[in-house]
């Protein structure tokens, strides 16, 4: 297939105003009468009088023009696309197709669960429902007819109001759904289920009473309080923070345990996956809560930042995700504990997407090529789209964002814009020119930037030298530089923070100051700098840039101990254990026996000491960074010598505070009801930090301990935390508690997701054995996403010893598990095949391995475009 080009982007030719849809349930078929009233698009240059509709995996039966009949000669059909020459300028075009709801594994389009019927339109879903112009800015106003049989799928949901329902023949039943606002299709939903139901109101602040409705499978309306309390914490957040209001008197979130995405935003329809819903203190853990929280409010943020203005092309896509993604971030962030909820998101961000920007499948924020769209709901688009909205927001100040984001809506409510549209809003609410800033959204890889400082005592100055430069990356050789906003303090020995004050400016400004970093080499001279400071530099990590200083081992004890930055405070011990990580890998290497730094130790030994102030924030300085991020650091990773290492340091640490550790685990239990608040789960999270490093030691005492553990958690945070801890270690233990854990839970799917997982993640010799007898396992399915991501993505992503074996076994295993998964449902698979991408991170055995993985997957027949495309770029 042709790639898509951004730089192709033209308007449609014809556009469509009003849709009205009759969609006919009857096993096998779902047939859909499409009423649409098209007209050519003044705004386009194109004078052509042929109409391209775009369908995919659907049967024609019929079609009309004002109510004329064409016949098979005057239209042409193929498996992508419906044509149409001579079309008159404004006319009513009917189509009736049918499909097979039940025959669609893909999970796009209409598909069939257990419980009924849901769709997935995004990116290109709808053209699998019906022919249309299947693109973002083509908007309509929607009427949808609904009929079904009624004792089976007793919900008829679509988007917006229902308008009337009814009775029919045949012990059916049809509901008939308006959607005031116009729409690109890509938001269009509907439902027909058996499902129970969950509803609440919210008063809006002008005052309008909304219906809150959370419907989820038969017999888990005890596990969908959660989401309706989270979805009223959203509504309120998004009025109080952004003035957004809720435009629709009913807001509809349905969770299906078959879906390929987190969750889709609908309008007024929300459709998300179960793990996103589905929340009971003995079946989700913390973590479990916090994201359905953060995606809850994710989708619920789309109303405005998505679907009252959308994307014009979906080269655009970060115009909406970025933006979002930032607002659920900053939810997060006030909802739960700022610096941990940052922490936890540059993790990722470093960990998933720095990797992709170094690899081959490197795009900008805003791609300007695509083969298959729905390969670039990714890392950058999302995660770094936001952290471009961020910079923004740091670079003008949150008044001003305020402003920018007030006349975006006030510019474009009811539009399909680009992203350009969003930075000029905000360039013009803050008058100030973000013309070189603009670059972040063109530009792939990640910045890398190198600071140097010198002080000069007698002059009492402080020099920080700040260079950049940016890797090539696919398709960019050459990068410009930057327009890098580096938030930075100065502090003192005493561990206070310096005034700082930048020669010629006439006082100080602050300790806490955004450097205009633009230039590939720059200085910035402090003066009045009493004495020889440590930089803190990236606070809060305000550029998403690989950061390199000079810092000496003492300067980052220093700001550990010190820093007025959380953030940069857990930086410290992060770069820190990081440094000390690699030199031992190397120590290994060479035959050598590895040292680990006395002071690192002891700094380790105060965060225990001081974790009742931030139980949270020192579970995460406990936390050493991830095996895959530890990789990305070598020019040549090598997984064992990493993994190695890094146990080496926490059974160190475990050995050198076994007391403090074993006192932290009685310490910070949590009596009383669960819940899953801030302070409530980092004790927990405190608490099974300390369980894992006792449990590193692996003997008899730590076993015996965790596994009392198990039996009598009362929740699922601490049960996931010990049953974690055994499934990694050699005792009887292990076994016990998985078989105890698998029998209490087999009938709960988000549960036994967990069960796989734990297994497929598990360190032990024999991981991938274990990971194969798996797949045979009765409750194992690769048809249901959930399911492959808990086995085969867990492995491959989060297994690196196992997955990157020396022998080549984990790549045979996962190349073809994507194979097989590709006969199922391209999206999964493709997303599976991006395990792949730092394949030439490897060594030369390794490399080789992995190519002849990739070359068998490449090989096969009727490969889909999306499984395609990621091992062509992989092997380009
Ligand atoms: N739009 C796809 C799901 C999400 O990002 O919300
Ligand atoms: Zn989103």
């Amino acid at each position: 297939p042709q790639p898509v080009l951004l730089k192709d982007y033209a308007p449609p030719p014809y556009l469509i105003d009003r849709v009205e849809l009759d969609v006919d349930v009857r096993e096998p078929w779902a047939t859909v009468h499409a009423r649409l009233a098209v007209r050519r698009n003044p705004g386009s240059k194109d004078t052509g009088r042929t109409l391209v509709l775009d369908g995919e995996h659907i049967e024609l039966l019929s079609v009309a023009i004002d109510g004329r009949a064409l016949a098979a000669s005057e239209y042409k059909v193929d498996a992508q696309n419906l044509r149409l020459e001579s079309v008159p300028d404004a006319f009513t075009l009917e189509t009736r197709v049918r499909f097979d709801p039940w025959k669609n594994t893909r999970l796009e389009g209409f598909y069939a669960t257990k419980d009924g019927l849901f769709t997935q339109c995004e990116a290109q879903g709808f053209r699998c429902i019906t022919y249309f112009v299947d693109r973002p800015d083509v908007m309509a106003k929607y009427l949808v007819t609904l009929h079904a049989d009624k004792e089976r799928f007793p919900r008829l949901l679509a988007n917006g109001n229902l308008v009337a329902s009814g009775d029919e023949e045949g012990a059916r039943h049809w509901a008939r759904w308006e959607d005031p606002f116009p729409k690109p299709c890509y938001l269009y939903a509907m439902v027909a289920a058996k499902l129970d139901l969950l509803e609440g109101s919210f008063t809006t602040r002008s005052g309008k009473n909304a219906l809150l409705q959370v419907y989820v499978e038969p017999g888990k309306v005890d596990q969908a309080g959660f989401t309706l309390h989270a979805l009223k914490k959203a509504m309120q957040w998004d009025e109080s923070v952004f003035g957004l209001e809720l435009d629709l008197d009913r807001f509809m979130i349905v969770a299906v345990g078959d879906f390929n995405m987190g969750a889709m935003e609908n309008k007024g329809l929300n459709i998300f996956n179960t793990k996103y819903v589905l929340a009971r203190p003995d079946t989700a853990t913390d973590m479990d809560y916090y994201l359905i929280d953060r995606v809850v409010a994710h989708e619920y943020f789309h109303n405005w930042t998505g679907n009252r203005v959308t994307c014009r092309d979906w080269f655009q896509l970060s115009l909406k995700e970025g933006l979002t993604v930032f607002r659920d971030q900053e939810y997060g962030a006030d909802e739960y504990s700022r610096a941990v909820a940052r922490i936890q998101d540059v993790r990722k961000l470093r960990e998933v997407q720095f990797a992709e920007d170094a690899g081959p499948m490197a795009h900008p924020v805003r791609p300007d090529t695509y083969v298959e769209i729905n390969n670039f709901y990714t890392p950058t688009v999302y995660d770094k789209g936001a952290e471009v909205v961020r910079m923004i927001h740091t670079i003008i100040g949150k008044a001003a964002f305020r402003r920018g984001m007030d006349l975006y809506f006030e510019r474009h409510d009811g539009q399909a814009v680009t992203c350009d549209d969003f930075v000029r809003a905000m360039e013009d609410a803050a008058k100030v020119d973000l013309t070189q800033f603009r670059r972040w959204y063109s530009q792939s890889g990640t910045p890398v930037v190198a600071c140097r400082g010198e002080y000069d005592a007698t002059a009492q100055k402080y020099t920080l030298t700040v260079k950049q430069s940016c890797p090539p990356t696919a398709g960019q050789p050459e990068k410009l530089p930057f327009h890098i906003p580096m938030a930075v303090g100065l502090v003192a020995a005493d561990g206070a923070d310096m005034a700082l004050r930048l020669e010629g400016e006439p006082r100080a400004q602050g300790t806490n100051r955004v450097l205009d970093v633009r230039e590939a080499e720059q200085r910035f001279v402090f003066v009045d700098v009493p004495s020889m400071p440590v930089p803190s530099l990236l606070r809060g990590f305000s550029a998403p840039v690989v950061l390199r200083s000079d810092w000496s081992d003492a300067d980052l004890t220093h700001l550990m101990a010190y820093d007025s930055d959380a953030f940069n405070r857990w930086e410290a011990g992060d770069v820190l254990a990081t440094r000390i990580i690699l030199a031992g890998v190397k120590a290994i290497q060479a035959g050598n026996v590895p040292e680990i730094p006395a002071a690192y130790i002891d700094a380790i030994g105060r965060v225990l000491v001081n974790a009742a102030r931030d139980p949270a924030f020192a579970a995460e300085c406990l936390a050493l960074p991830a095996e895959s991020f530890l990789a990305e650091q070598m020019d040549v990773a090598d997984p064992d010598a990493i993994h190695v290492m890094r146990k080496r340091v926490i059974r160190i640490l475990a050995t050198r505070y076994r007391t403090r550790f074993e006192g932290a685990f009685r310490h910070f239990s949590v009596p009383g009801a669960y819940s899953p608040d801030a302070g409530a789960a980092g004790r927990r999270a405190l608490r099974n930090a300390a369980l894992a490093y006792l449990m590193e030691l692996d003997d008899s005492t730590a076993r015996a301990l965790t596994f009392l553990e198990y039996r009598r958690a009362e929740n699922m945070t601490d049960t996931m935390a010990a049953l974690q801890c055994l499934a990694n270690s050699s005792g009887a233990e292990r076994e016990r508690a998985l078989g105890m854990f698998f029998e209490k839970w087999k009938d709960e799917a988000l549960v036994v997701d967990k069960w796989f997982r734990v297994q497929a993640t598990s360190e032990l010799a024999g991981a991938i054995d274990r990971v194969q007898a798996l797949l045979k396992h009765p409750a194992f399915t690769l048809a249901n996403p959930n399911r492959a991501r808990s086995l085969l993505f867990a492995f491959a992503r989060a297994n690196p010893v196992h997955f990157h074996a020396a022998d080549g076994s984990g790549y045979r295993f996962v190349a073809e598990q994507v194979v097989a998964l590709d006969a199922l449902n391209p999206q999964i698979a493709s997303g599976l095949a991006r395990s792949f991408d730092r394949w030439k991170k490897y060594d030369a055995a390794r490399q080789g391995h992995a190519r002849a993985a990739l070359e068998s997957i490449r090989t096969r027949d009727a490969l889909s475009n999306d499984v395609r495309e990621v091992v062509d770029r992989a092997l380009a």
